[in-house]
């Protein structure tokens, strides 16, 4: 029988900090997993090192099920973002080594296609109205096929979802950016720019948009109601999710999809959402969700509730995960849509990917595995570099949800 024989945790900061693992089996079989947690990356690197490594030598890694639970209820300590983004860097790096193992791409150990291409979104920023409009006609001319759009609100410094380079990275400096929110402002600008790019662009293209986390559930549902005839593809995290019956008051007060669900990490921390029909699109990722393995559980229930994926894909997950996540996405029944930010040039001299991007679709390459390799060497010319997300503050300096 294989075994595990070695399991390595990188931390490298090619463009922005990713935390990957390596494990190798008796046979040379090497799997990889994104173990990355944006701004708090070093604790699932112990996490992994220190509790998780030592458990995993000599066990065998065709096991994928058994190690889940055996890492998940193991633990006895349940649940929570670096618990759980480390039990899906193990989950992600075993399916590789399954697929390897196999000969067979891991979509393929899911069941195989259900869809040709995974639809995803790109992100249109501006620091003005007219920025974000060119933003989206440069998306549209991509052959992107839904766009989300954010712009900077006047008078408000540093809004998140605004680009300042060539990709968007809110986790900018060295220690968090204290950055000052209104919420009246946003309410009173961020339609009338949604309404700029319908009317400039027309309606053969999905539209999203980004809330993270700014409203109250009563300036939610205005919010949503106001924006009702740019019929959006979905406002997202509208209020922040840890009083999940927010959601039912959003939604009795308007038809405007709902997504939430990347700061979220098991099915249990989704099951009143899912069941409760209070949200149209879960954005759990294989990343911090629990690896492929629990993810597709996560999707499974969502589907009983008509509920569709649209899974988190933004900057601060390595291409294992996103590689990982088309794999899947390209089988479940129940995809939405998969967002899809891109990496910055340095990534890609670190992380080999074979997922391509063509008419707005990503599609898993077919190499045995998810298709991904890590330059270790090169890896080695981005040491790490300490990074955090901002934070928010009010007028009156309390603070606020980033
Ligand atoms: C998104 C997100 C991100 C997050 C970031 C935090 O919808 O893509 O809200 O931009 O802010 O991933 O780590
Ligand atoms: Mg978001």
């Amino acid at each position: 029988m294989s075994t595990i024989e070695r399991a390595e945790v990188f931390v490298s900061s090619p463009g922005r900090t990713f935390v990957t693992l390596r494990v190798t089996t008796s046979d040379g079989v090497t799997g990889l997993g994104d173990a990355t947690l944006n701004g708090r990356e070093l604790a699932v690197a112990a996490y992994l090192r220190d509790h998780v490594v030592p458990l995993l030598i000599g066990r065998d890694p065709a096991r994928v099920e058994d190690m889940w639970q055996f890492l998940y209820k193991g633990a006895y300590w349940r649940r929570g973002p670096v618990t759980m983004t480390a039990v899906s860097a193990v989950d992600t790096a075993l399916w590789d080594i399954k697929g390897k193992v196999a000969g067979l791409p891991v979509y393929q150990l899911l069941g195989g296609r259900s869809r040709d291409g995974v639809l995803v979104y790109g992100h249109a920023s501006g620091t003005d109205v007219p920025s974000l409009l060119d933003d989206v006609e440069r998306h549209l001319e991509l052959g992107y096929q839904a766009v989300r759009a954010q712009a900077a609100v006047p008078g408000v410094g540093g809004t998140y979802g605004v680009r300042k380079g060539t990709i968007y990275e809110p986790a900018a400096a060295d220690l968090p950016e204290e950055q000052p929110w209104d919420t009246e402002a946003y309410l009173g600008f961020a339609p009338g720019y949604l309404e700029a790019v319908r009317e400039r662009f027309g309606f053969g293209f999905h539209l999203l948009h980004d809330v993270h986390h700014r409203l109250t559930p009563l300036e939610a549902a205005r919010f949503g109601r106001s924006v009702e005839a740019c019929r959006l593809f979905w406002m997202e995290d509208p209020t922040p999710a840890e009083n999940q019956e927010a959601f039912r008051l959003i939604r009795q007060h308007t038809t405007t999809p709902i997504a939430v669900g990347e700061v979220l990490n098991s099915i249990w921390d989704v099951q009143h959402l899912i069941t409760g029909q209070l949200i149209d699109y879960v954005r759990t990722t294989v990343a911090h969700a629990g690896g492929i393995t629990h993810l597709r559980r996560i999707f499974d229930l969502a589907a009983l509730y008509q509920v569709r994926t649209g899974s988190h894909g933004a900057t601060d997950l390595s291409p294992v995960s996103m590689a990982a996540a088309v794999h899947l996405d390209v089988t479940v029944p129940n995809f939405g849509i998969q967002e899809y930010m891109g990496h910055a040039a340095e990534t890609f001299e670190v992380f080999r990917s074979g997922v391509t991007f063509a008419d707005g679709r990503l599609n898993p390459s077919d190499a045995p595995g998810l298709g991904v390799e890590y330059d270790e060497k090169a890896a080695e010319r981005f040491p790490y570099r300490r990074r955090y997300l901002p934070v928010a503050r009010r007028l009156d300096g309390s603070v606020h949800d980033w």
